[in-house]
């Protein structure tokens, strides 16, 4: 490490979604290169491990009155966090992960330690911008937060310009980090792939989302029944959320239940990509898209809606397919012309592992946020040491 260890903040929803992935793995990336880290979140994040006596958890729990709206209070819990830990932990950074409200949250404990106040970093996710910050009852607050952020970073071009357009923020500083993989981990299996018992030699189609109706669930199986009518095979998908219902009784309606296997919330699920013949993501939008990276690391070739950040990690035809948002025909027809040209598979898989190793590795990530929390931690007034 060149410079001391910094002091840092790592706010994020701790659920299965790609902000608090994100999220996770730069709060262990500094913490195995030295740095003492403080993860705020409402539960533990999913992939968190404690692997690092320098990393804690703290739980931000809100005081719950009945003259309070369920949750309404968490925005000002999570700010008395923040002081409290940056009082005694002497927070060099804070790394605020989705702008809504972990950035006004932020910038409110930062106006309560005055002089003491630490370097503000939020990193924009998607929603946060594109529908939650956008609206209304919220835009003016995400405007203002974004704007006194100390640095301000997007995952891609996409939504740096969505920031613009849509909250009205012109930051020329607003800087592109790409979000990344941990190619050992996710890689090939190691020895080519094998194939699951419960598949019975048919392709597995992988899906992994939260499903809000933005991943479009019922796109999800209907893409996998229109190929399955040509091409048996069978579906998996990976995650929970308020679309998942609607999409399993679709499935059991027309039959399908035994082909396609719903796994809900699970941490990692590495094994599973590596026996995955295509990674389906007909998203209405998507700032990014970190499950399809995380696939792609895996060597699956990804059949992807051609919407927001996405060609910026999947290039057409070289690294995954592309197709139009909620054009299931579409979707179902690169998906079979993957299961019926297994050399076309390949090769995609191929380009699609060789686009995140050029592209998309955790260290230049890493090294690009840590830079960011040097800047910005020179720039604030100098927290003191704890005792
Ligand atoms: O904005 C969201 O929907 C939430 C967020 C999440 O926590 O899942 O997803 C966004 O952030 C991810 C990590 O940066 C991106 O990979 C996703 O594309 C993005 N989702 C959308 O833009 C819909």
């Amino acid at each position: 490490m060149t410079g001391r260890p910094l002091r840092i903040g790592v706010v994020c929803y701790p659920t299965f979604g790609g902000s608090g992935i994100v999220a996770t793995e730069i709060a262990e990336g500094m913490a195995e290169r030295g740095h003492q880290v403080h993860v705020l979140s409402t539960a533990p994040p999913v992939r968190l491990h404690h692997r690092w006596e320098n990393l804690r958890f703290h739980q931000v729990g809100a005081f719950e009155y009945p003259l309070l709206e369920p949750g309404g209070s968490y925005a000002i819990a999570l700010a008395s966090m923040l002081v409290d830990v940056a009082t005694w932990a002497g927070l060099d950074v804070v790394h605020a992960h989705y702008a809504v409200p972990h950035a006004t949250s932020a910038w409110m404990a930062r106006e309560v330690l005055g002089a003491r106040r630490f370097g503000l970093v939020t990193t924009l996710h998607g929603t946060d911008i594109t529908l939650v910050g956008a609206d209304p009852s919220f835009r003016p607050i995400t405007r203002f937060s974004i704007e006194r952020s100390d640095a301000v970073t997007a995952p891609s071009e996409f939504l740096r310009a969505e920031t613009a357009l849509r909250i009205g923020v012109e930051r020329q500083d607003l800087r592109v980090i790409p979000n990344f993989v941990d190619v050992t981990r996710y890689r090939p299996r190691p020895g080519g792939p094998v194939a699951s018992e419960w598949a019975h030699g048919e392709p597995i189609l992988v899906h992994a989302s939260n499903f809000r109706p933005v991943k479009c669930g019922l796109d999800v199986v209907a893409i996998f029944a229109a190929v399955n009518q040509v091409r048996p095979c069978r579906l998996v998908l990976v995650g929970d959320g308020p679309d998942r219902q609607r999409a399993e009784s679709w499935v059991r309606e027309r039959g399908l239940g035994e082909r396609v296997c719903f796994l809900g919330r699970q941490e990692a699920f590495i094994e599973l990509l590596q026996e995955a013949a295509v990674f389906l993501l007909p998203s209405a939008s998507e700032s990014f898209g970190l499950a399809a990276l995380e696939a792609m690391a895996c060597g699956v070739p990804v059949v992807a809606s051609r919407v927001g950040g996405v060609p910026e990690v999947i290039e057409d035809g070289v690294s995954g397919l592309l197709e139009p948002a909620g054009d299931v025909e579409a979707h179902s027809r690169a998906v079979l012309r993957l299961l019926q040209t297994p050399e076309l598979a390949r090769r995609i898989g191929d380009g699609a592992r060789a686009r995140v190793l050029e592209r998309f590795r955790s260290e230049p990530a890493l090294d690009a946020y840590e830079a960011v929390y040097r800047a910005i931690s020179s720039l604030s007034a100098p927290s003191p040491r704890p005792t």
